[in-house]
């Protein structure tokens, strides 16, 4: 359905004209670096242009008061004098002529993004904006940021498209203490920001910036942090600052451009896909302007890069994991269940007599961030893209599947001989229907370890299921797989020989108990509900996936697998994050053309249907899972949600 990318030329006019070192890095050069970029990539024109139109006084009323607003509309007019005094009177904040027809244009991107994302004209979209929105208030500027971009954009998809969810994801390094306050009391919209805190001590340095701001009046719960699978929102607004990424001089994280990829791919699980992200900080051009493009080549459904790294979550990023879940779980069902240790908030956390000095430079955050960020840009994130992303070997001639036009159906099949050996030592592989859907499934998964395809599905005749998963697992893993994935839903057993050397791991959802038999080999009972049926993968799977890093996943759905259609697309569409999206999945022969078409889109990019609003997990799916989680957390650190106490 597309890509829209909103941008306008003017919205590089704005600039600093005096010295200012806190100011300097919001300039003109962060559009045009991320626009070349794309350009280069071919990115920018595999997009729907648009170009952005000035948001309307009224517009800006949403969430502005007329008094702020004409402030801003005098700056037009003034010379650098004044305009330099009337910045004085805001944190961290330029203004230039230019300003109000910049940040018009800035507010009207977004909602330009949000009508061609409501109105169905694309999916989902990037606008590339300056000022950035998400530090300006009712009737303040703040934070180089003038009219809060992405907040008129969520009162504007409430007032003229009469949503009620909307989900605001705030992956800027600072937090939008903005749209926090503009909808601290109101339920509809739900404002999750990530941002760096160092306990008070980073700008903006707010008390409020805190887990423990979890909202009021109506709106308590829907600010900070919550796991996405009770809100079910309609629409996703992302206030993507890029400051978080590798190299920036204000963030100084770690973030590398592929994180970026990831976070988007996750959201876009979400409101059917309709995704808005609408550019906020990011003041290195370099890291910006990949990380942009990461964000957009998700957004257009390519498959994301994977990621490296230790996968061990730190210890203060548990901690405050930890914090914001026991802040959130008196209004969040969901969180009550599991099996959070409620830690009361100390106070001792902030210090005492208000705002705590800054974080001194070249500690040792900055170190690490300091001698980190070329290392992690240089790594060559150009690996050639498979000439077919998605193709279908399925054995019925006579299902119609309907599928995108860049979805291939697969004719070939790998030589008889060779089918035959490896189907050999299975019974259930001797007829000849179970052989020609080997042969299928043989050639496809060839096509994918040589690199010509990124991802299949592929049938086999439900008898024979247990059997070609087995062979596909061999086949993988002797033809170049270094850690093969496997999610086996329904009836299926790990093949028994299946060495435990850690090259496979083995996820069993299916019908019986909870075991982890081994930390490679973990088996689960198919959740009851939908709600579980999340929970699991979000909660068991991913985790581990992300722990284990493999380079090929397949997923079988097996006999008695008891799949939906929205949930298999859930989890194809989560396991696409794997393995740069190498994903084969495995069907019977007899599954729906309907399961299997869906199953084809999301493998493609498309975005998986919204699940609908979950009610809470039963409590078997709940006990099950903490028991698993529990069993497996010593091995997989990426299962831990609480820090370790130091005894
Ligand atoms: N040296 C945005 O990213 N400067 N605004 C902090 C610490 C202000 C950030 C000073 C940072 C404003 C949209
Ligand atoms: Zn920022």
């Amino acid at each position: 359905m597309g890509t829209a990318l909103v941008y306008h030329e003017d919205m590089t006019a704005t600039r600093l004209l005096w010295d200012d070192p806190e100011c300097e890095i919001e300039r003109p050069e962060r559009l045009t670096a991320a626009l070349d970029r794309l350009r280069q990539r071919g990115l920018e024109q595999r997009c729907l242009r648009l170009s952005a139109r000035e948001a309307s006084e009224e517009e800006l009323g949403l969430v502005h008061s007329p008094e702020y607003v004409s402030l801003v509309r005098e700056t037009q007019v003034l010379g650098k004098e004044e305009l330099q005094a009337l910045s004085g009177q805001f944190d961290a904040i330029y203004f230039h002529p230019s300003t109000f027809h910049c940040a018009r244009l800035a507010a009207g991107a977004g909602l330009q993004l949000v009508d061609a994302v409501l109105t169905g004209a694309v999916q989902n979209g990037l606008a590339l904006v300056r000022p950035p929105g998400h530090h300006s208030q009712r009737a303040a500027a703040n934070g180089f940021c003038v009219f809060n971009n992405v907040a008129i954009a969520a009162a504007h998809a409430k007032q003229k498209y009469g949503l009620h969810r909307i989900l605001v994801v705030d992956w800027d390094v600072h937090h939008g203490q903005g749209i926090q306050y503009l909808f601290e009391d109101d339920p509809s919209v739900l404002y999750f920001s990530w941002h760096r805190y160092e306990h008070g001590r980073f700008w903006p340095f707010l008390r409020e910036s805190d887990a423990d701001a979890v909202g009021r009046g109506q709106g308590l719960g829907f600010t900070v942090n919550l796991p996405w699978n009770q809100f079910d929102p309609e629409l996703v607004l992302v206030s993507a600052g890029f400051d978080s990424a590798v190299g920036d001089p204000e963030g100084q994280m770690q973030a590398t451009p592929e994180c970026f990829a990831h976070l988007t791919q996750l959201l876009q699980v979400l409101a059917g896909g309709r995704v808005c992200a609408v550019l906020e900080g990011g003041y290195h051009l370099e890291s910006l302007a990949e990380s942009v493009c990461m964000t957009v080549q998700t957004l257009l459904g390519d498959p994301a890069p994977p990621l490296s790294g230790p996968m061990v979550p730190c210890q203060s990023a548990l901690e405050s994991i930890q914090s914001a879940r026991a802040a959130q779980a008196p209004h969040w069902k969901s969180l009550q269940l599991q099996d959070v240790t409620p830690v009361p908030l100390s106070p001792s956390t902030h210090s005492p007599e208000g705002r705590p000095p800054p974080l001194l430079p070249g500690g040792p955050v900055c170190k690490a961030a300091a001698s980190a960020p070329s290392s992690l840009l240089d790594q060559p994130r150009l690996c050639p893209a498979p000439s077919v992303r998605t193709a279908v070997a399925l054995t019925a001639p006579d299902i119609t599947l309907v599928l995108p036009p860049d979805v291939i159906q697969q004719e070939g099949s790998a030589l008889r001989e060779e089918t035959e050996a490896w189907a050999r030592p299975h019974e259930s592989l001797a007829r000849e229907e179970a052989l020609t859907a080997l042969g299928k499934l043989l050639y496809l998964l060839d096509g994918m370890l040589d690199g010509q395809v990124n991802s299949g599905i592929a049938a086999t005749p439900a008898s024979a299921a247990a059997a070609t998963l087995d062979v596909a697992v061999r086949r993988g893993l002797s033809h170049g797989a270094q850690r093969l994935l496997c999610v086996a839903l329904g009836q299926l057993d790990r093949p028994p020989d299946l060495a435990h050397d850690g090259r496979s791991l083995w996820l069993n959802i299916r019908g019986k108990e909870a075991a982890a038999l081994s930390m490679f080999h973990v088996s689960t009972p198919l959740p009851v509900m939908t709600s579980g049926f999340l929970s699991c993968i979000l909660g068991l799977m991913l985790p581990l996936a992300y722990g284990f890093q493999p380079d090929l996943v397949l997923v079988a759905l097996g006999p008695g697998h008891g799949l939906q259609g929205p949930q298999a697309a859930l989890l194809a569409a989560v396991l696409r994050g794997l393995a740069g999206g190498r994903v084969l999945a495995l069907l019977e022969e007899d599954s729906t053309a309907q399961l299997a078409g869906i199953l084809a889109r999301v493998l493609n990019g498309e975005a998986p249907p919204s699940l609908g609003p979950s009610s809470v997990a039963s409590p078997e799916d709940v006990q099950a899972l903490m028991y698993l989680r529990g069993q497996l957390e010593p091995q997989w650190k990426m299962l831990q949600c609480h820090p370790h106490l130091v005894a």
